[in-house]
């Protein structure tokens, strides 16, 4: 009887919420996203390899994308946000393409590799944190000596999950360059904005957070003892003319750790994925160890405690879907 039911109600294209009501409303965060970390010892190596196998032309991108154990086959790193490691190899270029997903790139190793943003070319210097906002005309050269690698964060799960894709090939190979190398970091990166800007625009108009001084803020912060002890000394990337994330629906973040201390115990509902730009240390979940050093990528799910150690005066990068969440107001943090 039941099952006949059920078939009925097959036919009709509906089906019964009680058999699923468990899993859909959830007592806690149930993904299957786990704690993951991915060596760059033993990344760095499958990269390179990628450039035997293909050129970044032919692939339009060529990444290795990190994909959580515990989402397979989804190209996820997290249930909302994609990763993965890019390759350009000297005199090579991606072709340019715009895109509804936005993107976001923390330089991991290589001098002479770049990004051209609406016209713009950005030098991409280790540790720097570039933004691809939705809709921009971006391509990616490499004019060095040796090979640049970077690490890709994109909100692709996001837009799949809205079905708002669309990707458009620019005409051109490359799109031209139009505006002179630093433009976007003197109009918005100096505490000045334009006047009459339109700070309604959704994406920060400044693309380019160069490391040095993000390092060298970090470096005089440190001495002024204001440190969080979930956080150590962290910082979002903000869109200046807002305050808000550069990104709409992603929040990065540079996290300075104090040399052999471990940060207190937290845990929140936005899943991050960190790198890390210097040092080494531990990162505690559960009872779980992961040993994390230079250049290492690594994830904390949602709702997991954790605890960083630092051996060092580290230096991490991370993003998450936090402004997402908290404009769902959804987002839920626990200190201890
Ligand atoms: O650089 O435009 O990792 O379109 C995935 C999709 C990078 C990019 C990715 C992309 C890009």
């Amino acid at each position: 009887m039941a099952e006949l039911f059920r078939d009925r109600l097959q036919q009709q294209n509906m089906t019964p919420l009680w058999d699923v009501f468990k899993d859909l409303v959830a007592k806690e965060p149930n993904s299957g996203c786990e704690a993951t970390l991915w060596r760059y010892c033993d990344a760095r190596p499958a990269v390179l390899e990628a450039g035997e196998v293909i050129s970044a032309s032919d692939a339009e991108r060529r990444v290795l994308i990190l994909e959580n154990p515990g989402l397979k086959g989804q190209s996820r790193t997290t249930t909302s946000l994609y990763a993965g490691l890019q390759l350009v190899l000297p005199g090579e270029s991606a072709p340019a393409h715009r895109h509804s997903q936005s993107a976001l790139r923390l330089v991991i190793e290589g001098d002479g590799g770049y990004t051209t943003v609406n016209g713009e070319r950005v030098p991409m210097a280790p540790g720097d944190f570039i933004i691809t906002p939705a809709g921009c005309w971006h391509d990616h050269g490499n004019d060095g000596g040796e090979p640049v690698v970077w690490l890709d964060g994109l909100d692709i799960p996001m837009i799949g999950l809205l079905d708002a894709s669309f990707v458009e090939h620019h005409p051109d190979h490359v799109q031209s360059v139009t505006r002179p190398s630093g433009d976007a970091l003197a109009r918005y990166g100096s505490g000045l904005l334009p006047v009459n800007y339109d700070a309604s625009l959704s994406s920060s108009p400044l693309f380019h957070y160069p490391y040095a001084r993000t390092l060298d803020a970090l470096n005089r912060l440190r001495q002024s003892g204001e440190v969080d002890p979930c956080h150590g000394l962290k910082f979002v990337f903000a869109n200046p003319a807002t305050g808000g994330p550069a990104i709409p629906g992603i929040e990065a973040f540079v996290q300075g750790l104090q040399a052999n201390t471990t940060t207190e115990a937290y845990r929140a509902t936005d899943a991050t994925v960190f790198s890390v730009i210097s040092g080494s240390g531990r990162m505690h979940l559960d009872d779980r160890v992961f040993e994390w050093s230079e250049h290492d990528t690594f994830v904390v799910p949602s709702w997991c405690r954790y605890q960083l150690e630092s051996h060092n005066e580290g230096v991490l990068f991370g993003f998450s879907d936090r402004p997402l969440q908290r404009y769902l107001g959804v987002l839920r943090e626990e200190r201890g």
